[in-house]
């Protein structure tokens, strides 16, 4: 495969932006050789700056439930765009998708709109604390909430992937201050919160973790959570920045009939433009300014491009039939991994919630952090770059989540698992 212009602009990029990128993910530090360079998308198909064409997993990590450059998205947009890209005044198009996240969010009675997940986790928590009066906060290992200072600690995403648990420049008093878990472990839970549920704003959950690769909840975990912090008078905050919208329309709190105090969304909810927002009960968001003392704000917030394709794209979610379609797709392409996997005499094991998934090079169950870390990343290596080769373009890093979207055809499902099967003969050796 030709990759001489991106490798050229590689070198290019590094001269401008640190690492040649604009969020560590995308640099394939973790799998070896250089990021490619991508210049269109459509449909389920990418595009890179050497014509490659690859049928493409990661949808821009997660928002692209539609694919890219969906036709409806692409027109309201442009609609838009000819109307006025940014006001800092409020528009009615703000209100339309508030109304819509709030239909369709169990725990949701009004939300604010920001501009990225990251900014909606760090909100939510200082609105959590602002609320409470606590400090304290409670994390799980492994999962990955933006990169805040609170936040940024036993982190998923990036920082696992590159290896990199203690980030330079958080103030260590903060850092103290979030306590972290392991992932569906019910006894470490109840502990910590009979000896310091009093002192704990919120507890922030991935209601399904899709930053260390997919790890589903197991059953009882989600209520275990609720109940012991409507015990202790603690938020209890679900970061549905991937899941929401992504496996229910309403989320996974919708799934699991699991409400949070608040909620955090981001990607889909975008269209692929960036938007975060969080949201919940309006006694708890009344807090925030000008209603209330905790202050956030935002030039971009709400800004109409971006929210003009999360109108369209929710649209697109609720015709009929759409989930029960990514539902039967998502397990036709997991069902032939793993005849993949067998016929290569290669371990792995699978997690998947609708259309969210993971391939672990492990036999461990996968429950937690430290079950996704037994995984073979020299062997993921190996095979993300014979995937590549192949035209199959998935997350650089074995702990991320794939994700299918409503546009894959069967053909391109097809052609991903004969390319599959080769690649995994490959990797295997
Ligand atoms: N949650 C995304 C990856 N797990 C974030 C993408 C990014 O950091 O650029």
């Amino acid at each position: 495969m030709k990759r001489t212009r991106s490798e050229s602009l590689f070198q290019t990029a590094q001269q401008y932006i640190p690492g040649g990128v604009n969020s560590p993910v995308r640099a394939f530090k973790a799998v070896g050789g250089n990021p490619l360079f991508i210049v269109k998308g459509k449909g389920a198909r990418i595009t890179d700056a050497d014509g490659n064409e690859f049928i493409d997993y990661v949808a821009s990590w997660g928002p692209l439930i539609f694919g890219h450059a969906h036709p409806q998205i692409v027109e309201a947009v442009s609609t838009q765009a000819q109307l006025g890209t940014s006001f800092g005044a409020p528009t009615e198009l703000e209100i339309e998708l508030a109304q819509k996240v709030a239909e369709a969010v169990p725990s949701i009675e009004t939300v604010r709109l920001v501009s990225s997940g990251t900014e909606a986790t760090l909100s939510a928590l200082r609105l959590a604390r602002g609320f409470t009066g606590r400090d304290k906060i409670v994390k799980f290992e492994g999962c990955y909430h933006g990169h805040s200072d609170s936040l940024l600690v036993k982190a998923g995403s990036g920082v696992l992937s590159l290896g990199l648990p203690d980030c330079p420049g958080i103030v260590n008093d903060l850092a103290k201050k979030t306590l972290t878990l392991p992932y569906n472990d019910i006894n470490a839970v109840e502990e910590l919160f009979s000896s310091l549920g009093k002192e704990i704003a919120c507890l922030i959950v991935e209601p399904i973790a899709g930053n260390m690769g997919v790890v589903p909840p197991q059953p009882g975990f989600l209520e275990v959570l609720r109940k012991v912090t409507a015990r202790s008078g603690t938020l209890l905050i679900f970061d549905e920045v991937i899941t929401g919208f992504r496996v229910a329309f309403g989320g996974a709190q919708k799934l699991y009939g699991v409400s949070p105090d608040l909620t955090c969304l981001g990607k889909i909810i975008g269209g692929g433009l960036p938007v975060g927002a969080y949201g919940g009960k309006k006694e708890i968001m009344d807090h925030i300014a000008p209603t209330g003392a905790v202050y956030q704000a935002g030039t971009l917030s709400g800004n109409p491009l971006a929210v003009t394709a999360g109108i369209e794209m929710l649209n697109l979610l609720s015709q009929p039939g759409v989930y029960d379609d990514l539902e039967k797709k998502s397990e036709r392409l997991c069902h032939g991994f793993k005849e993949n996997v067998k016929q290569a005499g290669v371990t792995a094991t699978f997690t998947r919630v609708g259309s969210m998934f993971s391939m672990f090079f492990t036999d461990q169950e996968i429950v937690s952090f430290e079950s996704v870390k037994t995984s073979d990343t020299h062997l993921f290596k190996r095979y993300f770059n014979a995937m590549l080769e192949e035209g199959i373009y998935i997350a650089p890093s074995q702990f991320e989540a794939g994700f299918m979207s409503a546009v894959h055809t069967d053909e391109d499902i097809d052609a991903t698992l004969a390319a599959q099967g080769r690649a995994l003969k490959k990797a295997r050796g």
